[in-house]
C-alpha cells in the first residue's frame, strides 16, 4: 500500500451517496453496496465525511456523540461490516475528526449549560456579554461567524454567551482545558483501535483562540477573527500534543489537516515530518480564486480570475512546499465546494475535455490527490432554487448578503447559486433510472437533471470516457515514483493560459502540459525540448512533443521520457 504519500483517497460525503432502505438518505449499507465500484477506480483509501450521531445543522459536522453512528446512516454493526470488507479489498478507512467544536446537543455542552459553576463550563468558551449605554446585553466581541452573523450565542440561564464560529449549534471546544484534550484523544484511540486507517482533521488549526478573545480587526464591525484563531503558536503545540500521545502510538496514521486559509509557512510547520505533526495538509487559495478576502461568498472581486492567476497560485504551493520540506493533500473537489468541472472548467461544450485536464492537474500535482464522489464523471453544479437549498451557511449568509452588505434580491442569490456548498451536496448520479439510481424513495436533496446523462452506468459503456481516464490516471500514478514523490519543476512559467511542469524521480521524467484556458493555446517547452518525450495519456489526440505546440481549448497532455 505505500505510505501516505502513495495514497490515493476517495472522499465520501455519506448523506448523498447511495441510499439502501428508500429513505431518501445515503447511508452505510449504500456504501457497502458500492465497495466494488471504489475498487474499480484503483484508490485505496476513502475519506468518510462525519457519520456521527448529529442534529444535522450542519449535516454531520455537529457532532452529538462521537461513539455513536448517525442512525440515518445505520448502525456500528453496519459500520463494522464496512471497515471490514474494505479492508479485505485493500481499501482503508479514514474518518473525519471534528475536534474544533460539537454540537450544542452534546452531553458535554448539555452539562455545561446546567449552571455557570458545572465542571463542563470550562469545556467550552463562555464569556461576560457587554452592556450597551442602553443597559442591553451584547454579546462579548465582535467577532463574526464563518457562516455569517455574530459568533456569539446567548446563554439562557447567564449573562453570559458562548462562542460558535460556524452555525450556532457549532460550540467550540476550549481546548486550553486538558479534560477536552484528552477527551478528544479517547475518540481517537476508539476509533483508531477499531482499525481504522487515521482522521481528516475539520479546521484544526483553530482550535487554539488567542488569550482574552480582543476583538477582531478594526473592532467596530462583525470581523471574521483570521488574527486570533487561525493557527496560533497554541494549535501547533495541541497538534503535537495529540501527535505523541495518540497518534505516534499506533503505526502509520493517516492524517490529513483541514483549515481555514492555511498559509504556506504553516502547511510546512504542520507537516514537516520532524515537526511530528500531521502527514499532510489541505490549503484554499486556489478554490478561493476570484473571492474577496471574507471568503467564497464575499463577491466583492466579481468571482474574476485568470488562467494565469490559477497557474501561478498551483506553482507557488507546489514549490513553496516542496521547499518548505511539507506535504500537500491535494484536491479540486469536496463536500464544500462548486464542482470542479463548473468552477476551473467548463459545464457547457467542453465538459468532457476540462473533466480530464483538471483530473491530470490533480492526479500529476506534488502531494496525495483526493477526489470527491461524482468528480469522476464529471458531475456539474445544478441549478437550485431557494426552495432547494438545504445549507445553513447558504440560507444564513444569503441574508447576510441582503442585510448587512444591502446587495439586491436578485444578486445575492447569484452569489449564492455561484458558490453554494449544495452543488457538492446534490445526489451521487449513478444511473439514468429515477433519482439518478441513488434511492428508490424521495431523495433528501434535489437531483441534478443532468442524470438522464451524466451518470455512472452511462461513463461505464461510453469510448474515451471521464472515468475510464481517472482509472488510467491512477494506475499509472500508482505505478510511478516520479509522480508521486518526485520533484516539481515548473517550466514556460510566463505563459498565460499554459501550466507545464516536469516532475522528476531519479531516471523518471514526466511532462504535463496544460491549457488552463477555454481559447486555443500555445505551449513554448524549447527549455525541455532535449527530453526524449513520449506521450502517455492526452485528452486529445496523443500528439508527439514538439518544442512548441498549439493546444486545443482545455487540452491536456502527459509525456513521458
Ligand atoms: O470547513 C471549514 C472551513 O474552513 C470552511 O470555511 C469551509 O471553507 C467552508 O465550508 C466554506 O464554505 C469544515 C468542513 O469541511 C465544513 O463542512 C464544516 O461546515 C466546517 O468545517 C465546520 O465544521
Ligand atoms: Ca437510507
Amino acid at each position: 500500500m505505500g505510505n501516505f504519500k502513495h495514497r490515493i483517497v476517495y472522499q465520501i460525503w455519506p448523506r448523498s451517496f447511495k441510499d439502501s432502505n428508500g429513505d431518501g438518505i445515503g447511508d452505510l449499507q449504500g456504501i457497502i453496496g458500492k465497495l466494488d465500484y471504489i475498487k474499480s477506480l484503483g484508490v485505496d483509501t476513502i475519506w468518510l465525511s462525519p457519520i456521527y450521531a448529529t442534529g444535522n445543522k450542519d449535516y454531520g459536522y455537529d457532532i452529538d456523540d462521537y461513539y455513536k453512528i448517525n442512525p440515518e446512516f445505520g448502525s456500528m454493526e453496519d459500520f463494522d461490516e464496512l471497515l471490514h470488507k474494505s479492508k479485505n479489498m485493500g481499501i482503508d478507512i479514514v474518518m473525519d475528526l471534528v475536534a474544533n467544536h460539537t454540537s450544542d446537543q452534546h452531553s458535554w455542552f448539555q452539562e455545561a449549560l446546567k449552571s455557570k459553576d458545572s465542571p463542563y463550563r470550562n469545556y467550552y468558551i463562555f464569556k461576560q456579554g457587554k452592556r450597551n449605554k442602553k443597559r442591553e446585553l451584547l454579546p462579548p466581541n465582535n467577532w463574526l461567524s464563518a457562516f455569517g452573523g455574530s459568533a456569539w450565542q446567548k446563554d439562557p440561564n447567564s449573562d453570559e454567551f458562548y462562542l460558535t464560529l460556524f452555525t450556532p449549534n457549532q460550540c467550540d471546544l476550549n481546548w486550553k482545558n486538558e479534560k477536552v484534550r484528552e477527551g478528544i484523544y479517547e475518540i481517537m484511540r476508539f476509533w483508531l483501535d477499531k482499525g481504522i486507517l487515521g482522521f481528516r482533521m475539520d479546521v484544526i488549526n483553530t482550535i487554539a483562540k488567542k488569550d482574552g478573545l480582543p476583538p477582531a480587526g478594526k473592532g467596530k464591525k462583525l470581523d471574521f477573527p483570521f488574527e486570533h484563531i487561525v493557527s496560533l503558536p497554541k494549535s501547533h503545540e495541541y497538534v503535537k500534543e495529540m501527535h505523541e500521545k495518540v497518534l505516534s502510538q499506533y503505526e502509520d496514521v493517516f492524517t490529513v489537516g483541514e483549515g481555514m486559509v492555511t498559509s504556506l509557512e504553516d502547511l510546512n510547520a504542520y507537516t514537516r515530518p520532524e515537526e511530528k505533526k500531521l502527514q499532510m495538509m489541505f490549503q484554499f487559495d486556489v478554490h478561493l480564486i476570484g473571492c474577496g478576502p471574507l471568503g467564497k461568498f464575499d463577491f466583492r472581486k466579481g468571482y474574476r480570475w485568470t488562467p494565469k492567476e490559477l497557474k501561478d497560485l498551483i506553482i507557488h504551493w507546489q514549490t513553496g512546499v516542496e521547499k518548505g520540506g511539507g506535504w500537500l493533500g491535494n484536491f479540486l473537489s469536496n463536500h464544500d465546494q462548486p464542482r470542479q468541472v463548473s468552477r476551473f472548467g467548463h459545464d457547457g461544450a467542453f465538459r468532457r475535455k476540462s473533466a480530464k485536464s483538471l483530473a491530470l492537474l490533480n492526479f500529476t500535482l506534488r502531494g496525495t490527490p483526493f477526489l470527491y464522489q461524482g468528480e469522476e464523471i464529471g458531475m456539474t453544479n445544478c441549478h437550485l432554487k431557494e426552495e432547494d437549498w438545504r445549507d445553513f451557511e447558504a440560507i444564513n449568509d444569503y441574508r447576510v448578503l441582503q442585510e448587512m452588505m444591502h446587495l439586491p434580491k436578485p444578486l445575492a442569490r447569484k452569489v449564492i447559486q455561484k458558490m453554494t456548498r449544495d452543488h457538492a451536496r446534490t445526489p451521487m448520479q449513478w444511473s439514468e433510472e429515477k433519482n439518478a439510481g441513488f434511492t428508490t424513495g424521495t431523495p433528501w436533496m434535489k437531483v441534478n437533471p443532468n442524470c438522464s446523462y451524466i451518470n455512472v452506468e452511462k461513463e461505464m459503456k461510453r469510448e474515451n470516457s471521464i472515468l475510464s481516464f481517472y482509472k488510467k490516471l491512477i494506475e499509472i500514478r500508482k505505478s510511478s515514483e516520479a509522480l508521486s514523490t518526485g520533484s516539481f519543476v515548473p517550466v514556460d512559467t510566463e505563459n498565460k493560459k499554459v501550466l507545464s511542469y516536469l516532475r522528476q524521480k531519479g531516471e523518471d521524467t514526466y511532462l504535463i502540459v496544460i491549457n488552463l484556458s477555454g481559447s486555443l493555446a500555445e505551449a513554448n517547452l524549447m527549455d525541455v525540448s532535449a527530453y526524449n518525450f513520449k506521450p502517455v495519456l492526452c485528452t486529445y489526440d496523443a500528439l508527439p512533443f514538439m518544442p512548441s505546440m498549439k493546444l486545443q481549448p482545455y487540452e491536456g497532455r502527459l509525456y513521458k521520457v
